[in-house]
């Protein structure tokens, strides 16, 4: 019988359930786990390639001291002397923890009781503060507690759904799965708020792309409008609320009449009208909303602005109601319970006098941090200022995330000390650590995550740990013991941690705090997803909250919020004018240490990009598949020109995955600067004034190796792994003299035959080395665009040996006959690429998405892709009506 774990998805906030199976031959297959509250049976694209990510040679297998394999016994020695050594020589203030949601809830736990109980700082944060911190902060601000009010089955229930800076379809899928099944079932109403055209505006019925920062406008006129109609739920405002009376004041000013938002905002008056209409018409709506809000240097004030407009309507905690903070990680959640921002403490309790002797008390703690610690730009500021002296990085690449990359590099190099907690052999933030410690993973790690909708689910271990690879719970306590904490840190299981865990969420509770898992004390760690609050024991947990009032403020109510529309901190201007936008695509999760291992996955978007419109740029003299550099006051990057009409002009885009392990010169966040939110402390990651300027590179290359590439470039550069070999991009503005030896360079050494092409005239290049008639790299170069098919250049690495057609196509340059391109990967699943839809719909026979479907199976696996499918569906046919009516005209 082969077996099958029930684990959770290591990506997004969403928490698919996922059943892993041992196959006969000791291979893994996954899939959604039916029985999932989260996702019912459904995957999306990055979940359904996890198992194509176990790649022992990608990990981390022993712990190293200054770049040297060393023992666990000496590295950790080394981390807990140093650390103690900093804390008795300049205080407790002196070090820090930057830990992640992507830590399970029980490393977290033991990370915050380290620092806040035991070294008696609070100098621990967490990259959700680039993530989740504003939306914790105005949930705190307006129900007294960081509590998501609803549940998934919300954006079911309800008949308008605003999804607000979220692209819904590739950053949470499997959600965008739910919403749009739902909406084909009522005919729900779906407002996109998002500056740019995404691939979530497919199900849209309105699209407001609206000025970046522009949102508080937008929502202030909202509760305008609706307060000026009548469309307050009163009963509702006066029971459990206060402060409407200064919040309606606050956005009359802000907003006095339809027409002044929509020209701040950049829309049409009727477009503004339309959606403030349906929004007071309809009781049933959910507002999500994620990283267009969150990130933004007036992030906190949009989340309340958003809040209010709930607050107003009483449309909260009810069937199908409510703001909805989606969550990016999958943790970030349980990193909020547990306290692992420095603002807060531990089981969603503050810097309180009261809460500090509580938590004192429960961890019978030696050392209570007094008061929050430094924030994640703060924290990497105190290093150049030579406060924090010895710095520990768990689960996080902050060498790639935090804005203003470069200096956050500086301040690694500064810091006395670092260790780094990470399961992957390298990453940038590994160039920088002293101490390098070798983790678990998803597949090896135990633990509990937190979802969106506050639901625990476990995630189980189905494989060995590869080397000396250990759970990072397990290397917090061993270094807590060894800097003399080891009574209070001397858990055997995970299990242990997270009974703890529950029981000071319990502790002196009663109903005071949200966060409370009364109801899993002394039960056992099997257990299956349950949302919090759970104050007793069997059941759910409870499914959505604040319907009748119950907030966490002391008197009970919510607080509207007075907030008024403030332009981002930064404008463009003539040094600088267009505005840097960054995110997400796909198929690519962060700094792609993990999906950058799917050939797969790797396929739908092989290069780091800049997405601007037509207009800019014709304005900037660049074309699609160019390359671009683009520059800011702190840095610069050369990115691929990917022209879209969808981008603002005056806007550019730019996926924030690209990092200096795959690529040269392509770390958005190096341009990205560190302003941040004043009341949260989130960096402004979508809104940093940068220049555009065509590169210009004399040549274009395409190197091909079966090793791992040996030496990168400094103009542009970029890899993903192909099937059996690393496909590798490269230009430069620089002549080569001698490409052979730049061609030999490039290609892992050992015994190989070379066979080659010049046309030094034309600046053509090619180049094939064999062993035993095998190819181990294929190298091309053009001063154009015009490089070979990867398909084919991927096929001929699949061949035991080359023959003279296959030798002499290599010389050329190109496939002989016409071998056809899949061209970039729309569906993962099923490897259809972008050409495939192409041909397909140019028969004629198959022009809807389904028929696609039934046709080529894309899009019927994991659906991740349905919208890019409609979308080329949409140019195709355009084109072809263009083409008729040329015909036509003709
Ligand atoms: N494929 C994939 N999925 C992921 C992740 C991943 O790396 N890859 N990461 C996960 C994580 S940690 C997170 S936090 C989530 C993030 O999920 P999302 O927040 O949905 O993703 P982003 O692409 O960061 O940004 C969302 C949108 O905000 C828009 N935006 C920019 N400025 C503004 C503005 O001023 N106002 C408004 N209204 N919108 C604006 C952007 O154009 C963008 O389309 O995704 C999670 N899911
Ligand atoms: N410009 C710009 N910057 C951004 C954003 C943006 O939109 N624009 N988004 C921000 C957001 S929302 C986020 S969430 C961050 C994400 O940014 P990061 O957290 O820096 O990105 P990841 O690549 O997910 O880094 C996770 C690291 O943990 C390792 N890892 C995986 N599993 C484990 C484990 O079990 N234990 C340990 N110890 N390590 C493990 C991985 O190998 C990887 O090196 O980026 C932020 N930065
Ligand atoms: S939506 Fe996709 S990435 Fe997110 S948890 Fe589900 S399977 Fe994983
Ligand atoms: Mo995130």
């Amino acid at each position: 019988m082969a077996e099958v774990v029930r684990t959770t998805c290591p990506y997004c906030g969403v928490g698919c359930g996922v059943l892993v199976t041992k196959e006969d031959d000791g291979s893994y297959t996954a899939q959604g786990d039916p029985d999932h509250p989260a996702n019912l049976g459904r995957l999306c694209s990055k979940g359904s390639a996890l198992v194509e990510t176990l790649d022992d040679n990608a990990r981390l297998l022993y712990p190293q001291m200054d770049g040297k394999r060393a023992f666990w016994d000496k590295a950790l020695a080394r981390v807990s002397s140093e650390f103690k050594y900093a804390i008795d020589t300049y205080g407790p203030d002196s070090v820090a923890f930057y830990v992640s949601g992507q830590l399970m809830t029980e490393a977290y736990y033991v990370a915050n009781k380290l620092m806040k109980g035991y070294i008696g700082s609070a100098n621990i944060d967490t990259n959700s503060r680039l993530c989740m911190a504003s939306s914790v902060a105005g949930h705190k601000r307006a129900f007294g507690s960081d509590t998501v009010p609803g549940n998934y089955e919300d954006l079911e229930l309800a008949d308008m759904v605003v999804l607000v800076g979220s692209n819904l379809a590739w950053c949470h899928p499997v959600l965008y799965q739910r919403l749009t099944a739902a909406k084909r079932e009522r005919g729900t109403h779906i407002v996109v708020v998002d500056p740019r055209k995404t691939a979530t505006c497919d199900i849209a019925d309105q699209h407001l792309a609206l000025k970046s920062g522009t949102d508080v406008k937008l929502f202030n006129g909202l509760l305008s409008h609706m307060a000026e109609l009548g469309s307050t739920d009163r009963g509702f405002a006066q029971a459990h609320t206060t402060g409407m009376d200064e919040a309606l004041e606050a956005a009359r000013f802000d907003a006095p009449d339809i027409r002044s938002v929509a020209e701040v905002c950049g829309l049409d008056t009727a477009d503004v009208l339309d959606f403030y209409k349906t929004f007071r018409r309809t009781p049933k709506v959910v507002t999500v909303y994620s990283q267009g809000v969150n990130q933004s240097s007036r992030g906190t004030d949009k989340v309340n602005a958003i809040i209010n407009c709930h607050l107003l309507t009483g449309r909260i905690g009810k069937p199908g109601c409510g703001p909805f903070s989606v969550t990016g990680q999958p943790n970030a959640m349980g990193g909020r319970e547990v306290g692992g921002l420095a603002n807060t403490l531990a089981a969603h309790m503050d810097f309180d006098d009261a809460s500090i002797d509580r938590v004192r008390r429960f961890w019978n703690a030696p050392r209570m941090a007094q008061q929050p610690g430094l924030k994640a730009v703060d924290l990497f500021e105190a290093i150049h200022r030579g406060k924090i002296k010895a710095l520990w990085v768990m689960a996080t690449n902050p060498a790639v995330s935090m804005p203003d990359a470069n200096r956050v590099r500086r301040a690694l190099e500064l810091c006395q000390f670092v260790a780094v907690s990470d399961c992957v052999a390298h990453n940038d933030t590994i160039t920088y650590a002293d101490v390098v410690l070798p983790t678990t993973t998803w597949g090896e790690r135990d633990g509990t995550v937190t979802n969106s909708e506050r639901r625990i689910s476990r995630q189980r271990p189905f494989r060995d740990a590869p080397g000396e690879a250990r759970e990072d719970w397990d290397i917090i306590c061993d270094v807590a013991g060894r800097m003399g904490y080891g009574a209070a840190f001397s858990y055997e299981t995970a299990g242990d941690i997270f009974q703890e865990h529950a029981e000071l969420s319990a502790f002196e509770n009663n109903g005071s705090r949200d966060f409370d898992l009364s109801g899993l004390m002394g039960q056992p760690y099997e257990f299956a997803p349950v949302q919090w609050p759970l104050r007793h024991r069997g059941g759910g947990g409870q499914e959505r909250m604040f319907a009748e009032g119950g907030f966490y403020t002391p008197d009970r109510r919510a607080r509207f919020l007075a907030v008024r529309y403030q332009q981002a901190v930064h404008q463009p201007d003539t040094a600088y004018p267009l505005v840097l936008n960054t995110g997400r695509v796909r198929d690519h999760w962060h700094t792609m240490t993990r999906t950058g291992l799917s050939a797969r996955l790797g396929r739908h978007r092989a290069e780091p990009t800049v997405e601007l419109h037509p207009g800019d740029a014709e304005r900037y003299g660049l074309v699609d598949g160019s390359l671009a550099k683009l520059a800011s006051p702190q840095g610069e990057a050369v990115l691929r020109v990917r022209v879209d009409d969808g981008q603002q002009p005056g806007s550019v885009f730019v996926p924030i995955h690209w990092n200096d392990t795959n690529s040269a010169n392509a770390v958005v966040s190096r341009l990205v600067g560190a302003v941040t939110d004043p009341v949260s402390g989130q960096p402004e990651s979508k809104h940093t004034p940068v220049s555009v300027s065509a590169y210009n590179a004399k040549w274009q290359a395409l190197v091909v190796t079966r090793g791992l590439p040996v030496a990168s470039d400094n103009g542009y550069w970029t890899q993903i792994t192909g099937e059996g070999c690393v496909l590798i991009a490269v230009a430069d503005s620089e002549d080569v003299a001698d490409w052979l030896s730049w061609a030999r360079d490039r290609v892992d050494g050992g015994d190989r035959d070379w066979l080659s092409y010049s046309d030094p005239a034309g600046g053509s290049h090619r180049f094939a080395a064999l062993q035993n008639g095998m190819l181990q790299a294929a190298v091309f170069v053009s001063r154009h665009s015009d490089l070979p098919s990867l398909d084919w250049v991927q096929a001929q690495f699949a061949l035991d040996a080359l023959g003279d057609v296959e030798r002499a196509g290599l010389l050329a340059g190109r496939a002989p006959g016409d071998a056809f391109d899949s061209g970039p990967m729309v569906c993962s699943c099923f490897s259809v690429g972008i050409n495939d839809l192409r041909r397909a719909i140019a028969d004629g026979t198959m022009l809807s998405v389904e028929a696609i479907g039934e046709a080529l199976q894309a899009g019927t696996n994991c659906g991740s892709c349905k919208p890019e499918i409609q979308a080329v569906l949409d140019q195709e046919l355009q084109k072809a009506e263009v083409n008729t009516l040329r015909q036509e005209v003709a």
